[in-house]
């Protein structure tokens, strides 16, 4: 088979049409307005409100500085339980806030932090349990509400991989303390670069929004040692725009989903996961595939490496696991004896390209590829 004549990758931004940009860029240049809380920055996260079913809402530069700022409002310290199946991100603003991070394994089938392994993790310097809907599947809220109620915990949500996602119609940017958001051009929904910070508490948010701009309240008065982290109106503008297109992007991104799984459940040792809740009202994000070598014939990263050849970029989220990153491989919790399933589990994953403008044509070559390499080496 040939190779793909131009390169396919993991994922492309969604764009918003040119000449609609271009508007917004006169609308913020008449304003002269550029940044802080400007008009389309406030408009912005009025309707982000709506759209994303939230009390509180604030929007942020990015996913990262959500996480800061969380664990800021929420008066974190000492120890939090996290998972080491996701972006280096989630852990690091765990050490940037002088938090020890401490991992957690994962569910087998859903690939989250798993609730029966949290207990034994909890210390008297635990302050919270930090866990990621990974791939947009989200985690199990109940068991992990009374896991925190019972040892007084608080809850941040990595919601990253989450934009527009309803569990029983419930947003779920409501779920735990606080839930953040990443916007990033890679996300399914992107400011370019950007990010929000959720939650049901007014306090809260009043703190973040104070935190973001240096701990200003007015002009004189500065009430916390705050930092800057603000979204500017560019990124607004841009979020506004995609948002008129995001549910047509998700219904193709659907669509592509299913030609995935139909063509992928025929070959021997691919599996993926289906097992999202009916529940859910899921974005269709990304596709990601687990492959056993003994029974597909090639391991994850010879189909990594074969796919390249034939000019598509797949990529190995989550791997190395956060917790065999240089930094944190000599913590306690990051021993192979604590992470059995997380390190099966990121050996064996890998995210196959999904974006709107792919067409079912491209789905289709990727899966015939998928197919003819691990034929090949049987
Ligand atoms: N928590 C979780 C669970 C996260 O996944 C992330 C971010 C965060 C927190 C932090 O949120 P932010 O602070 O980033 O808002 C990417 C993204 O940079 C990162 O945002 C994301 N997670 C992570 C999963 O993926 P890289 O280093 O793998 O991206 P990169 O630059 O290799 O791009 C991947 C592919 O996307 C490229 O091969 C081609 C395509 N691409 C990328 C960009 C930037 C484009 O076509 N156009 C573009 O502009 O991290």
């Amino acid at each position: 088979m040939k190779p793909f004549s131009k390169p396919i990758y993991i994922t492309r931004p969604l764009l918003p049409n040119r000449e609609a940009v271009y508007r917004k860029i006169d609308e913020i240049f008449d304003s002269q307005w550029l940044t802080n809380n400007g008009p389309q920055h406030k408009h912005f996260e009025k309707v982000l409100v709506d759209y994303l079913q939230v009390s509180q809402l604030s929007l942020l530069n990015n996913g990262t500085s959500a996480l800061q700022l969380a664990c800021q409002a929420l008066r974190l310290s000492g120890e939090v339980i996290t998972t080491p199946f996701t972006f280096a991100a989630t852990p690091h603003v765990l050490y940037w806030n002088n938090i020890k991070p401490v991992f957690c394994d994962i569910e087998e089938n859903s690939w989250n932090i798993d609730p029966d392994k949290i207990e034994s993790l909890i210390t008297p310097s635990t302050s919270a349990i930090l866990p990621v809907h990974v791939f947009g599947n989200p985690c199990n809220t109940e068991s992990i509400k009374k896991i925190a109620e019972r040892y007084g915990l608080k809850v941040i949500y990595d919601a990253s991989h989450c934009f527009g996602i309803k569990i029983n119609g419930q947003g779920i940017g409501t779920f735990g303390n606080i839930s953040t958001f990443s916007f990033h051009a890679t996300k399914i929904f992107n400011t370019i670069e950007g990010g929000a910070l959720t939650c049901n508490d007014p306090t809260i948010k009043m703190r973040v929004d104070l935190a973001k701009n240096f701990g200003f309240q007015g002009e004189e008065s500065v009430i916390v040692p705050g930092i800057n982290a603000k979204m500017n109106e560019f990124q607004a503008a841009v979020g506004l725009l995609v948002l008129n297109i995001i549910e047509a992007e998700m219904e193709k991104r659907k669509k592509l989903t299913r030609i995935y799984q139909e063509r992928l459940n025929e070959i021997k040792g691919i599996t993926f996961l289906d097992k999202i809740d009916k529940k859910v009202d899921y974005n269709y994000y990304n596709f990601v595939i687990r492959v056993n070598k003994d029974k597909y014939g090639k391991s994850r990263d010879e189909l990594y490496e074969e796919l390249k050849k034939y000019n598509v970029f797949a990529r190995k989220y989550f791997y190395p696991l956060c917790s065999e990153f240089q930094c944190y491989k000599n913590y306690p919790s990051s021993s192979s004896e604590n992470l059995p399933i997380a390190e099966k589990v990121s050996a064996e994953v890998l995210s196959l390209p999904l974006y709107g403008n792919l067409t079912d044509g491209e789905v289709n070559k990727i899966c015939d590829l998928i197919s003819l390499i691990g034929v090949k080496l049987q």
